[in-house]
């Protein structure tokens, strides 16, 4: 089932995601609702938080022949080193590209979509697209990284968007 992903600035973006107590059916489906909803956009990663449910859950897949899903309940990262600076996109803020800078390395620690925990360090853009994911789970956009100027800009590009909307 395809779920309707939030956009920038809605405020439910900004709530907390709490702890998945147990990995229960409804949130494996949850889990596969998700992956159909980020393969369909298409993006790289989705969060919960960005359709509107607030538990600590995301969905990744940043392989070019999109057969390789990774689920992450209650991540956490354990270590990081290093600084990366990749262009950013977020399905929570169409069309808006930017340079943000993390951390290059992580080690994390997750469930999968058994409830089974594992152990994972990893670099590049996989570890910039958990970074970016979990974000989303303590109510941060990519965007907030932005100098005030150019969130002005997106701010001035967003209200522009609206009314030729509405
Ligand atoms: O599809 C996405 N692409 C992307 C590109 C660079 C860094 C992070 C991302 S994540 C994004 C999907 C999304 O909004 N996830 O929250
Ligand atoms: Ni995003």
């Amino acid at each position: 089932m395809l779920l309707d992903i939030l956009e920038y600035p809605d405020p439910r973006l900004r709530k907390v995601a709490a702890p998945v107590a147990a990995v229960t059916a409804a949130v494996q489906k949850l889990v596969r609702d998700m992956a159909e909803t980020m393969y369909s956009a298409p993006g790289v990663g989705l969060a919960a938080t960005q359709v509107d449910v607030h538990k600590r859950i995301i969905v990744i897949d940043i392989s070019e022949a999109r057969n390789d899903l990774r689920v992450f309940i209650n991540p956490e990262i354990l270590s990081a080193q290093g600084e990366l600076e990749c262009e950013e996109g977020c399905l929570s803020v169409p069309g808006y590209y930017d340079k943000v800078v993390r951390a290059e390395k992580i080690t994390m620690r997750a469930q999968n979509e058994h409830g089974e925990s594992f152990e994972l360090g990893t670099d590049g853009m996989l570890a910039v697209c958990v970074q970016h994911e979990m974000d989303h789970l303590v109510g941060k956009v990519f965007v907030d990284y932005l100098s005030p100027l150019k969130r002005a800009r997106l701010a001035a590009r967003l209200k522009k968007k609206q009314r030729l909307a509405s």
